[in-house]
């Protein structure tokens, strides 16, 4: 059994790693700053999980989690682009500074694989409309972005020169339970799925045309799982079903599973939006096993605890 080192394992993505960890019967150590993560995310009373309340951006801190470690899941982020927009300064601390810590951290103690959380916004409007490949140019339009592309430069970086095993996933649109909906920018179907619930006014930015390629979390951490302990795969690979789904037919599932909706309003779409994001996931299926995939409304339903 292995030793993992989760950063941001407090939050949404990670603290179902967590628990998937511990159920193969891993110890686990989690490193978060709790500024989005949550105490009650993490089953504390388990004795091979270690929690650690810091700062990747503090070397100090990575240092000490990373003892004892064989490998390492880096989630910790500043996970909202628009408070990297606000803040670019303070979130490059956790989005870029943070990996860096990381790097140096496996390098001083010999850990070699690392699984890292990029994001399709490192695409920005390229290959808008059409499955986008890894090999599409990067065009990442907002701090967030750039962080996240810097970061996958740096591990690529500590792979030629130092001998790390980096495993790069870039998530499109991951859903499910935990995931917080408190701020506008929040995924959506954390936003909607809580509204439907609460009764409260659902907003639809544009005509609800749009599309996403959503990806139920419980799948994904069985990616995850074959990155930290499977073959070595060199080259970054999207983490999406290649299936786009409107806002409208993601209202109407939400609808079906809640017995109707609140009222629907729809807004002038957001500046920069993109109008449909899907990947192509060919590398992920030459490289990967694929999960059996979570049904949209199954995925629904469970985060509606139906
Ligand atoms: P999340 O906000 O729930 O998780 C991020 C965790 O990192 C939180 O627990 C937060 O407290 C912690 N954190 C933030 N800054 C930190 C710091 N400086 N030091 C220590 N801990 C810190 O978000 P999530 O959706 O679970 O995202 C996990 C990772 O996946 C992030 O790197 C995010 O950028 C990436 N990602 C997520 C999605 C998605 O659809 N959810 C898409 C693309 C990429
Ligand atoms: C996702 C990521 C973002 C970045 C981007 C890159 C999340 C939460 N965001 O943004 O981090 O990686 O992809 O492409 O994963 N919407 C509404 N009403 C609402 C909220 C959202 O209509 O109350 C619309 C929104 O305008 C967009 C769609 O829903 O058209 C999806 O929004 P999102 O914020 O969940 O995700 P996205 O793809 O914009």
């Amino acid at each position: 059994m292995a030793e993992i080192l989760v950063t941001g394992g407090a939050g949404f993505i990670g603290s179902h790693l967590v628990d998937a960890l511990l159920a193969a019967g891993h110890g686990v150590c989690v490193l978060d700053n709790l500024s989005m993560g949550k105490r009650s995310n993490l089953p504390l009373d388990n004795p091979r999980l270690r929690f650690i309340e810091g700062d990747v951006a503090d070397a100090a801190q990575v240092e000490q989690a990373m003892a004892g470690c064989d490998a390492v899941a880096h989630l910790a982020a500043v996970a909202s682009v628009q408070a990297s927009v606000d803040d670019p300064a303070a979130t490059h601390q956790s989005n870029f500074i943070g990996t860096l810590n990381v790097c140096e951290a496996m390098r001083r103690h010999g850990v070699r694989r690392v699984l890292y959380a990029s994001s399709a916004a490192i695409y920005g409007n390229n290959g808008e409309g059409l499955a986008i490949d890894e090999d599409t140019p990067k065009a990442p339009l907002t701090p967030y972005a750039v962080d996240k592309l810097a970061s996958e430069q740096y591990l690529d970086f500590y792979r030629r020169q130092h001998g790390l095993e980096p495993a790069v996933f870039r998530f499109f649109n991951i859903f499910g339970p935990r995931q917080d909906p408190s701020s506008p920018y929040s995924g959506v179907i954390s936003i909607f799925t809580q509204r439907a619930q609460q009764g409260q006014p659902i907003s639809v930015f544009g005509d609800g045309e749009q599309t996403r390629d959503f990806f139920y979390v419980g799948d994904l951490i069985e990616l995850l799982l074959q990155g930290l302990f499977g073959e070595v795969v060199e080259q970054p690979v999207n983490v999406g079903w290649n299936q786009a789904v409107s806002l409208k037919q993601l209202l109407a599932e939400i609808g079906a599973l809640c017995g109707g909706l609140p009222p629907v309003t729809h807004l002038p779409a957001r500046a920069g939006d993109i109008r449909h994001s899907r990947a192509d996931n060919v590398r992920l299926r030459a490289h990967y096993r694929l999960p059996q995939q979570t049904p949209l409304r199954e995925g629904l339903r469970q985060l509606l605890g139906l």
